[in-house]
């Protein structure tokens, strides 16, 4: 073992999120004084089977949500073994934390605290091989920037107020650039604040930087955006396309779907694929992530069934970056595409895994941020080592979600002429709208 890559300090602190709660940041020294830290986001609209975030509960110290166990077990469990071994054995090492979990939700030493470790030792292995972490996790073959999927109208459990669906999403498919995708998105973003003023219906911005407009459903969001494309100067369906993600596990009440601001008896599955059809044809929806509960697997298979050529269907809540429910939904065909998230695994390598499923089953993959974020940017490395084309990191404003873009503007220049940025949706993902 080299030297520089012996680990000689692991520590653990409770910081803020991008919400204003407690969450975990993880230091890691390595031989020769190199220290770098890792820090650890948090969903609102969790899967239920996601490895669990352990919180304190205590209600003297941030309303029950601190996180100094996780901080503790870091710092008293998990330091004290990891002293003395190597950085750059990253499988190794997340092996050695779920063992030493034990558990096979990471309820014993919290999932957040298992993760800030898991990322601030590959953090550590690329600065002692002396690599960006895109390189170190995905080698010399890491050149693909991702397709952002850009959050710009909030709602569900993200806002207050807001509308039902949770994201609605512009996808710059004709951009030839990560920056110009990220130059698209940004314009068309201020176009759409100027448009709902106009309208007399902007608002303060949600969870993920997008606005909170008060607007009368799906379809008039839809076309709100599209309009705001068409002022900026981008042509829906060429330029821009839509991506959706309903989150619709947060609107299953008693075997039906309440999206009131449609109306107030409730959606059936069966009137909900309906309606999922009715947009696909009248805007240029390239993914549609949750569309139903994660329950309902039923819902999503009879989806990938009637629409799957045509469109991106994601599972989140559904899989959960879950290896045993990827497999079942590959099996079951119950989607053609899986939202990576980190902390829903709980392990650098273990959302590995779960990405190299769906590299095999020829599915899609988009890495995901959380609606709670911290400044770290890892994720837009993590994206690039992945090579899966497909990022969804938030809106054009906020610090936490800004700083992953800002990384992927590196990169791409870093790479130079070695940068690869392609839509993912062209070819085979065609879409009704185009034809
Ligand atoms: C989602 C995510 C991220 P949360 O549902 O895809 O956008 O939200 O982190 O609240 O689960
Ligand atoms: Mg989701």
């Amino acid at each position: 073992m080299k030297n520089q890559s012996v680990i000689e300090e692991v520590r653990a602190m409770e910081i803020l999120d991008s919400r204003g709660n407690p969450t975990v940041r993880v230091h890691v020294r390595i031989q020769g004084g190199q220290q770098v830290s890792a820090s650890v986001p948090s969903g609102a609209s969790t899967g239920q089977y996601e490895a669990v975030e352990m919180r304190d509960g205590d209600p003297r110290r941030y309303h029950g949500l601190g996180v100094l166990k996780a901080v503790q077990n870091i710092n008293e469990v998990i330091a004290p073994r990891l002293i003395g071994r190597n950085a750059e054995k990253q499988k190794e090492i997340d092996c050695f934390l779920c063992e030493l979990d034990g558990t096979s939700n990471k309820s014993f030493l919290g999932a957040n605290a298992i993760l800030g470790v898991s990322m601030a030792v590959a953090k550590a292995g690329a600065s002692a091989e002396k690599l960006p972490l895109y390189e170190w996790l995905g080698g010399r073959k890491a050149v693909r920037l991702p397709m952002p999927m850009m959050n710009i109208l909030n709602g569900g459990k993200h806002t207050h107020g807001g509308l039902t669906f949770q994201e609605f999403m512009i996808v710059p498919v004709g951009a030839p650039s990560f920056r110009e995708a990220l130059r698209y998105g940004a314009e068309i973003f201020h176009s759409l604040k100027i448009l709902l003023e106009e309208r007399g219906c902007v608002s303060s911005v949600g969870d993920e930087g997008g606005f909170v407009p008060s607007i009368k459903g799906p379809e008039e969001a839809c076309e709100l955006i599209l309009k705001a494309a068409e002022r900026a100067g981008y042509m829906p369906g060429r330029d821009i396309c839509l991506a959706l993600d309903p989150a619709a596990t947060s609107f299953l009440q008693n075997g039906l779907y309440m999206i009131p601001e449609l109306e107030e008896k409730g959606k059936t599955k069966e009137e909900l694929e309906e309606f999922y059809l009715q947009m696909i044809q009248k805007y240029p929806i390239v993914s549609l992530e949750d569309g139903f509960a994660e329950t309902d697997w039923d819902g999503f298979r009879e989806q990938t069934k009637q629409m799957g050529d045509h469109l991106q269907i994601v599972g989140d809540d559904l899989f959960v970056t879950n290896s045993r429910l990827i497999k079942q939904g590959i099996r079951e065909k119950s989607a053609n595409a899986v939202l990576i998230k980190l902390n829903q695994i709980g392990t650098v390598s273990e959302t590995i895994k779960a990405v190299n499923l769906c590299r095999k089953a020829g599915w899609n993959y988009v890495i995901s941020h959380r609606s709670g974020e911290t400044e770290d940017s890892f994720l837009a490395d993590f994206a690039v080592a992945m090579k899966g084309g497909q990022i969804k990191t938030g809106s054009l404003c906020r610090g936490e979600r800004t700083a992953k873009y800002n990384r992927l503007l590196e990169i791409e220049e870093e790479l130079g002429d070695r940068a690869v940025f392609t839509n993912p949706f062209q070819s085979d993902m065609r879409i009704p709208f185009f034809d």
